[in-house]
């Protein structure tokens, strides 16, 4: 069995510049860590940022929930990511018709296409999702992720869903840098070893804690090590895990939290590749 590519490899081969320079990172940083920062209000959104950004390759938004948004936070976000050198993942979850969606990602009052590196989007409407929102991203670099499982309890997401999700994002390689899932989908053809074909996928994981299995709405979570090395995924997504209760954010702890799930999340993968 040939040994798993490791993700400085997999950046030399990719052709996407999303993933490219995803792949980068982590190798850069050491750190398959994205944090997931869903706070309310601008000061708290910057501090737990900066605080993580050391720690973090990919700091994963979802800016609908600012209630003091103005234009200046954009500006400040991609401050934060020169100077901690982490790439940006609004998570929009864009589900609508492909002229919709390229409004929404383009326009409105987020312009969501002009910082964020990457965004994603459910498969329900169908391949023209990707073309609506490719003509708008693509231009720009950026990528897409599909939403091919969730990681709530009862989840849609499953079976020939998952499997017509992959087969979506082979069709439109040129725009689609992988997955929202729970596992690196073998079953469905996606190889254990990415990178080993021309094919490569990055899988993101969300529903991950060290802590806690779940909360009161649904969420589920694993830990880094049953995620990346049992599952085979690329990179953890980790949100309370990491920033605790967001009305006060505890800078010491919330740094602390931060490193230890880049432990974990490094160590599972190099378990992985040395397997
Ligand atoms: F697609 C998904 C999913 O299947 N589960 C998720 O939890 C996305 N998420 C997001 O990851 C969710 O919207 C949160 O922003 C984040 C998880 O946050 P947590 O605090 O780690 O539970």
């Amino acid at each position: 069995k040939p040994a798993i590519l490791s993700y400085g490899e997999r950046a030399r081969l990719h052709k996407s510049p999303a993933a490219k320079a995803l792949l980068e990172v982590i190798e850069r940083k050491k750190s398959n860590l994205c944090v997931s920062v869903d706070v309310t209000k601008q000061a708290d959104f910057l501090k737990v940022i900066d605080v993580v950004g050391p720690y973090a390759c990919l700091i994963k938004t979802h800016v609908d929930i600012i209630e003091d948004f103005d234009p200046s936070l954009i500006k400040n976000l991609q401050d934060l990511s020169v100077k901690h050198d982490f790439l940006i993942f609004e998570d929009r979850k864009f589900a609508d018709i492909g002229n919709t969606v390229a409004l929404q990602y383009s326009s409105g009052v987020h312009k969501i296409a002009s910082w964020s590196h990457i965004t994603n989007a459910h498969p329900v409407p169908g391949p023209s999702i990707i073309t609506g929102l490719a003509s708008v991203g693509k231009p720009l670099g950026r990528g897409l992720l599909l939403l091919a499982e969730m990681s709530t309890k009862g989840s849609l997401a499953t079976g020939s869903y998952t499997e017509e999700a992959v087969r979506m994002a082979r069709a439109h390689d040129d725009f689609v840098i992988g997955f929202i899932a729970q596992r690196r989908m073998e079953d469905v053809g996606l190889l254990e070893n990415a990178g080993e074909s021309e094919e490569d996928f990055l899988i993101l994981t969300p529903g991950v804690g060290l802590d806690s299995k779940g909360d009161s709405m649904g969420q589920q979570y694993r830990t880094p090590e049953q995620v990346v090395l049992e599952s085979g995924c690329d990179v953890i997504i980790v949100g309370r895990g990491i920033y605790g209760k967001s009305d006060n954010v505890d800078v010491q702890a919330v740094q602390s939290q931060a490193e230890r799930y880049r432990t974990a999340g490094w160590e599972a993968y190099q378990k992985r590749i040395s397997h």
